[in-house]
């Protein structure tokens, strides 16, 4: 069922530990909407559940383990540009900006930018609440100058963020590092980067992280990491929806299963169902032959030129692109004009 979307107006939520330098804000979480978008997604012929719903408290800490598996080489190339292109970055950027992040998380390369631009005021959106508390308290703690504001927020949808809390207002430059956008199917890749290129406004700009196309085995690897970690990651969806949702999935009779879609240029994440079972979900029920999915992730792969397609489609200009030397993961710079 179509859910009518209303942009809310911010309410505070409780500050964050004693910094005074540190807002919270709800944003545009419909009550039910995890409830109504897993009935419609296990309704499906082919079963889905979308990505946003792996950031419980619990899903968090297991991206941020993930971020530090030998396999996941997406976090350190990443970073590892950054520090390489860290003085353009911040040139590209300008000093004293206010710096917008759409899926924040740990905001492990935020710090190096917050660094180097000094920006008048950041601000944080995520999903996650339990993410943003423990970002920010990092950050405060480091950066005790740094005026934060948190959005406990869906940059899926219609979003307005905190208005600028000086004067005079600074150049607004968005980021979106980690790739996450590679999350989002084209449609809503598109919305979105429209949506963040009228936040900034003509004067200003986003710095987009794009994981780009490489050998399938390294994919391969990058989701199917030894430890499980990235298993444990797809499987706590469904014990989320145990929890929150009063659902019977039994964790024993589904499996993580990821491949790389390489007509789609995409790793695929599913869930697959061992077994003939009926599953309980409020007071849906949902049957699984043995072998069936629920597709659960995917993680779209560019080349350079490819997302600069994606950019113009929005209506960004694609100013610059910074590489890590191995050539595994980009970070463009857009202007807004
Ligand atoms: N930017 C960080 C984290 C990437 S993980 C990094 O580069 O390491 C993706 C992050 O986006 C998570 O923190 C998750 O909670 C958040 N997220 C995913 N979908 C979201 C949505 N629709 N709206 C807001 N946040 C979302
Ligand atoms: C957040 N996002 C970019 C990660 C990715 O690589 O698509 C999520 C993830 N899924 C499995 N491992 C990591």
């Amino acid at each position: 069922m179509a859910r009518k979307q209303r942009v809310r107006r911010h309410a505070r939520l409780k500050p964050a530990g004693s910094a005074r330098s540190v807002r919270f804000f709800s944003g545009n979480l419909p009550a039910d909407s995890f409830l109504d978008d897993v009935i419609a997604g296990l309704s499906l012929p082919q079963k889905a559940l979308p990505p946003k719903y792996f950031y419980d408290a619990e899903g968090s800490r297991l991206f941020a383990r993930i971020c530090r598996l030998r396999e996941y080489y997406p976090t350190r190339a990443e970073l590892s540009l950054t520090r390489r292109h860290l003085a353009e970055i911040a040139r590209f950027a300008g000093a004293g900006c206010e710096l917008i992040e759409y899926g924040s998380g740990e905001g492990i390369k935020t710090r190096l930018l917050i660094e180097h631009l000094r920006p008048a005021r950041y601000v944080a959106v995520d999903i996650s609440e339990a993410a943003l508390r423990g970002a920010a308290a990092r950050l405060a703690s480091e950066f005790g100058w740094l005026p934060i504001d948190c959005v406990v927020g869906d940059f899926s949808r219609p979003l307005n963020l905190p208005p600028s809390r000086g004067a005079r207002s600074a150049r607004r430059v968005a980021y979106f590092p980690g790739s996450t956008i590679g999350n989002l199917s084209a449609s809503e890749t598109e919305a979105f980067l429209r949506m963040t290129r009228a936040q900034v406004g003509p004067r200003g700009a986003m710095m987009v992280g794009v994981d780009l196309k490489k050998d399938a085995n390294v994919l391969h690897a990058a989701y199917n990491d030894a430890r499980a970690v990235t298993a444990a990651f797809n499987l706590n969806l469904l014990a989320r929806i145990n929890r929150e949702l009063d659902g019977d999935f039994d964790l024993r009779r589904f499996r993580h299963y990821a491949f790389y879609n390489a007509s789609q240029g995409r790793v695929e994440m599913h869930l697959v169902s061992l077994a003939a079972q009926s599953v309980r979900v409020g007071r849906g029920r949902f049957d699984f032959e043995p072998g069936e999915t629920i597709h659960t992730e995917n993680s779209c792969k560019y080349s350079i030129d490819e997302f600069r397609v994606l950019a113009a489609q929005a209506g960004f200009r694609a100013a610059r692109v910074w590489c890590d030397r191995r050539g595994q993961f980009s970070l463009h710079g857009l202007s807004a004009a």
